[in-house]
């Protein structure tokens, strides 16, 4: 069996998509976290884009981005999750190619820097949550509460990290935007519900990610956050 290690920043989510499909493939891997602004010098040696995750196969070959990376480990690890019917097969990669709108649409409804920015950038994610309202109601027919149904995919691997990440947004802000899609509000619970989900326990992710979120401001948390700020300063 392949050596894996993992290189890492603690809160990346596309780090986080590749730690769940080698979690999901009950493939055993070593983490190697590095920080951002002090990376080790082999490490832009591994790293063409110098963007993280890297996957390290035996000390030899390294793997990166993190959708090559998971469709490498979906033919080389474990049961296919990948569907075995090529159409839909087709029809998740190109859900997963939507990953990076998706990731940008909720980054800028986090990020808008005032009331109308975030206007605009609510209303964008309202269009892409109502598409993907669409493609799971015709995925999962009467089922769910994955992707395709009852089988996990690399779709949902994808998407958790996002979706976990919105979550904590929407409880923080009080602005329930996913709760108009009922199938995406469904989905993303079960995904954060899901053990290989998490590669911290649930609390100290949550308190990783919201100094992320107060390190880049933005007009829908500035309240939340500063209202975390004072407890901190008095607690
Ligand atoms: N398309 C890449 C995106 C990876 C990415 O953007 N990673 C971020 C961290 S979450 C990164 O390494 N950014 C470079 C930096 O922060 O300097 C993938 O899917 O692997």
């Amino acid at each position: 069996m392949a050596r894996y290690r993992l290189i890492s920043f603690k809160a990346c989510p596309w780090v986080q998509r590749a730690a769940i499909v080698l979690r999901e493939k009950q493939v055993e891997f070593d983490f190697v976290h590095i920080e951002s602004g002090n990376r080790p010098d082999w490490f832009s040696g591994i790293s063409p884009h110098g963007k993280v995750p890297v996957l390290q196969i035996d000390d030899g070959i390294a793997l990166f981005e993190s959708n090559a990376i998971a469709e490498h480990l979906d033919e080389a690890a474990g049961t296919r999750l990948h569907p075995e019917d090529p159409v839909t097969r087709a029809i998740n990669r190109a859900w997963t190619d939507y990953i990076p709108s998706f990731s940008a649409a909720t980054g800028a409804v986090v990020g808008a820097p005032d009331a109308e920015a975030h206007g605009k950038a609510r209303a964008a994610l309202a269009t892409i949550f109502g598409r993907l309202e669409e493609a799971l109601v015709r995925q999962q027919g009467d089922g769910g509460p994955f992707f395709n149904g009852e089988r996990y995919s690399l779709v949902d691997a994808g998407y958790a990290p996002f979706l976990q990440r919105y979550l904590i947004v929407e409880d923080l802000s009080g602005d329930r935007l996913i709760a108009d899609y009922p199938r995406l509000q469904a989905w993303a619970t079960a995904l954060v519900e899901r053990a290989s989900t998490h590669t911290f326990p649930p609390e100290e992710f949550r308190g990783l990610y919201t100094e992320n979120l107060k390190k880049r401001g933005g007009y829908l948390l500035q309240e939340a956050l500063q209202a975390t700020v004072s407890a901190d300063m008095t607690g």
